[in-house]
């Protein structure tokens, strides 16, 4: 993969034309007969005989007009870094906690870091692994997670970092030195030049409609019920990520002007929200994270915002709920959570038989979000058109790509993951 910097006057006047033809056309765009990837009707078929009151067919995509990332609530538009730093983020920023993420608090706490367990030259002397517990004190009450790091050793300097969200199954520091589990492959990440840290997301908020007064959330209210617009479940778990982050940058042989946070699925959505909230992450990963994450909720192909928030009410603020049925009048579409990122860097991944998760609409929000890098002077995938399978595609702070098979994060997306790393942060 090569990172190509457009630099001449005519390519990029002919990459914003592009990219406003991308941000202002209403949809459905029609493909093109040699797209490189589409979705094989057989699996179209599959989904829609599966699950017969959701939309996979590409024709039934309703017409719709995306919201300008770069038009301010009173109609003007940003036509400068700065104006996009100071007014237009912020406001951005808020529409998604009211609307879709919900409100974190504001409340002071004391968070310690307590090292509980430790084994020295795992992975054949090639680094420390480290168990952790997060401790967070409000007055005379904690609350506590765990996670696990892995430092190399030997580093001449600080290591860059990826921090992953874990949503399956989460293995005690003994385990996760022995075996290289696919979907959190410390070896490998250590092996590549990395630290790396992991946690649960239910040992931070149950993932469970109704684990509310055992998770973090209940512990900041003091067991009060959490307001419409207050944080939920994904919120919860990316601000985990960042107090995660907070430790390693207490690190020194860690640098942590380096760190990646990766998700999966629910965990992917997770990790673009964190990145959204805390400027401090490097990239954000948002592997297959469909509705709710990268996926434009405007399309409402596969999962939709009332399937969603009725199977996942922790997940997301009760507002969001409120656009059942009527996405294209949310103030704010996932193109625009992934310009609040920018000019930091974005990976999307799809799976082309995630159908749930909609790969086109994943691919969609990541082209859309290219006049915000544009505006913040960074190259960003513009092309139209997806790539092929198993292409990764990466245009200065942007990648991405469609992996051959099902809703997983595995090996294959790891290496694809650390190359675009080994280009943005080495
Ligand atoms: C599904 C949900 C998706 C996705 C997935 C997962 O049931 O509909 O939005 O998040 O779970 O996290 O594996």
């Amino acid at each position: 993969m090569q990172i190509n910097r457009e630099s001449t006057l005519d390519s990029n006047l002919i990459r914003s034309t592009i990219v406003a033809i991308v941000v202002l056309a209403t949809a459905p765009m029609p493909l093109l007969a040699d797209e490189p990837w589409q979705a094989d009707p057989e699996v179209v078929a599959r989904f829609s005989s599966r699950r017969d009151s959701f939309n996979y067919e590409e024709s039934k995509v309703p017409t719709y007009r995306l919201p300008n990332a770069l038009q301010q609530a009173d109609g003007s538009q940003v036509g400068d870094a700065a104006t996009w730093k100071e007014d237009r983020r912020p406001e951005l920023l808020e529409l998604f906690r009211s609307n879709v993420y919900g409100r974190r608090p504001n409340i002071d706490a004391t968070i310690r870091y307590v090292e509980t367990g430790r084994i020295d030259g795992v992975f054949d002397g090639k680094a420390d692994g480290i168990a952790m517990e997060t401790v967070i004190e409000i007055a005379d009450r904690t609350y506590s997670f765990p996670f696990i790091v892995f430092i190399p050793k030997d580093a001449e300097q600080p290591v860059p970092a990826v921090i992953h969200i874990n949503n399956r199954e989460f293995s005690p520091l003994e385990e996760a030195a022995q075996e290289n589990d696919p979907f959190w492959p410390a070896r490998t990440i250590v092996e590549r030049g990395y630290a790396t840290a992991s946690f649960h997301t239910s040992d931070v908020d149950p993932d469970r409609k109704d684990g509310y007064a055992e998770g973090v959330r209940s512990f900041y209210a003091n067991g009060k019920l959490p307001a419409d617009e207050d944080w939920r479940s994904l919120s919860a778990w990316g601000w985990a990520a960042s107090r995660i982050l907070d430790h390693l940058s207490g690190i020194d042989t860690i640098d942590a002007d380096r760190v990646a946070v990766v998700g999966h699925s629910r965990g992917g959505k997770t990790a673009l929200w964190a990145a959204a909230e805390d400027p401090r992450f490097a990239i954000a990963y948002s592997n297959n994270s469909g509705c709710g994450g990268a996926a434009l909720s405007r399309r409402a192909y596969g999962e939709t915002v009332e399937r969603i928030t009725n199977a996942f009410p922790h997940w997301f603020c009760k507002t969001f709920s409120t656009y059942s049925d009527r996405e294209d009048e949310l103030p704010v579409d996932q193109h625009e959570l992934i310009g609040l990122i920018a000019p930091r860097a974005v990976y999307v991944t799809s799976a082309d038989k995630d159908l749930w998760a909609d790969p086109r609409g994943e691919y969609a929000a990541l082209v859309a979000s290219a006049p915000v890098f544009e505006l913040l002077g960074q190259a960003s995938i513009t092309e139209p058109t997806m790539p092929a399978l198993d292409s990764p595609r990466v245009m200065g702070k942007t990648g991405y790509h469609i992996r051959t098979g099902e809703h997983n994060l595995t090996a294959q997306d790891w290496n694809w993951f650390l190359d675009f790393a080994d280009q943005i942060v080495k």
